[in-house]
């Protein structure tokens, strides 16, 4: 049996980030409300904007290349909270309506990862989308 899930993602600067407690070295980025379990946008990495509304992702498919650390950011236009959650990646962002926060992914697998709000209903409403990791050219 093939191990799942082969797709590495490194945590950029956010280093372990879990449920025991904080353990980052000190270095907080200016704040964008993000919640532990997002890892910090890197300065100066390409960003992707995602708005999520009632119920739907804009745009529903995001491009990247494999190897290159991005900067994703949610922007929460709807009245609901919302979160983008890419489970095989480990990777979670959420917002408050009105709100946005940013993670920084770097994905080593060229593919094509599923992306939803992890809201009960909420990707059956629509909120789905595509995260492709292409090649480098
Ligand atoms: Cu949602």
């Amino acid at each position: 049996m093939a191990v799942a899930g082969a797709a590495l993602l490194i945590l950029t600067q956010a280093g372990c980030v879990g449920p025991v407690g904080p353990m980052g070295p000190g270095m907080h980025r200016a704040g964008s409300g993000n919640p532990e379990d997002a890892p910090s946008p890197v300065p100066g990495a390409s960003e992707l904007v995602l708005t999520a509304t009632e119920f739907a992702f804009e745009p529903s498919e995001l491009r990247i290349r494999v190897g290159t650390t991005v900067n994703l950011t949610l922007v929460n236009r709807g009245l609901l909270y919302h979160d983008l959650s890419i489970s095989d990646l480990g990777f979670v962002l959420t917002a408050d309506p009105g709100e946005r926060s940013s993670g920084a992914v770097t994905v080593t697998e060229v593919g094509r990862f599923t992306f939803v709000c992890s809201v009960p209903g909420h990707a059956e409403a629509g909120m789905t989308g595509t995260l492709v990791v292409e090649a480098e050219s």
